[in-house]
């Protein structure tokens, strides 16, 4: 995607994060470029740009400074681009509540996925487990609150929980898969599972999440630079 772009985004095509940023742009039609970052071994324009978390995503627009976390990165780009596909709703009590939601995802629900990844011992995994379905349910009654019996967390169109939660489902299959249970399934989260389809067909996202492939090699890249904890 065009090269003299003004606006780049540094990032991996594994994160979740960077994923997001990447799905607001194609909703709102912006041109970017793509700068592929490789964690193992981080670039200076990384270190440089985001001294404080040295994380992807980090967007960069004109010669502004760079600008650093998916949801910071989101907002910016809906205020600087309001007029095309909005992501936040216009009501301020949706909008904290939409904040609040992703506030969850990011800081209970999607960390747990790393937990189960780096604990060891049967019995912990399946602790670990069972709370990422209890988060799934939460979710689906999330969902069915904010979305209003229609189509997404947004309502007719695609918000900021469709594109917060949207792009963890890549990973949410790849980990149901490597770790044999459901987080997502017909009798507990029945709507949850329908959105779950619909998004990932959706035309601004179906590029953008990542193949079994890119997540296998992300993974193991993780357990080698941040193992799983001694038994
Ligand atoms: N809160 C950040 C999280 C970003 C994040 O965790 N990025 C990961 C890739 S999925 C990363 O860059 N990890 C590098 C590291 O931990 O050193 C955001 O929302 O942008």
């Amino acid at each position: 995607m065009g090269k003299n772009s003004d606006i780049k985004l540094i990032g991996t095509a594994a994160s979740p994060f960077v994923n997001r940023v990447q799905f607001v742009l194609n909703l709102k039609s912006i041109e970017y470029e793509f700068i592929d970052e490789n964690l193992a071994c981080k670039s200076e324009l990384l270190l440089t740009s985001n001294p404080v978390y040295k994380k992807v995503p980090v967007l960069l627009h004109a010669n502004k400074p760079p600008l650093p976390e998916s949801p910071i990165i989101i907002e910016y780009l809906d205020e600087i681009y309001p007029d095309i596909h909005p992501i936040l709703p216009s009501d301020p009590l949706a909008r904290a509540n939409n904040r609040f939601w992703a506030n969850y995802i990011d800081t209970k629900f999607f960390p747990l996925f790393e937990e189960l990844r780096r604990t060891p011992g049967k019995e912990e995994k399946e602790n670990i487990k069972k709370q990422i379905i209890e988060g799934s349910e939460l979710l689906e009654e999330a969902f069915v609150k904010l979305s209003n019996g229609k189509a997404y967390f947004g309502g007719d169109d695609v918000g900021y929980l469709d594109v917060v939660l949207g792009c963890f489902l890549g990973w949410t299959k790849f980990i149901e898969k490597h770790n044999e249970f459901k987080i997502i399934d017909e009798a507990r989260t029945p709507k949850l599972l329908e959105w779950s389809d619909r998004i990932c067909s959706h035309e601004a996202l179906k590029d953008v999440i990542p193949g079994g492939e890119t997540l296998m090699s992300f993974y193991m890249m993780l357990q080698i630079h941040k193992p799983p904890k001694a038994a």
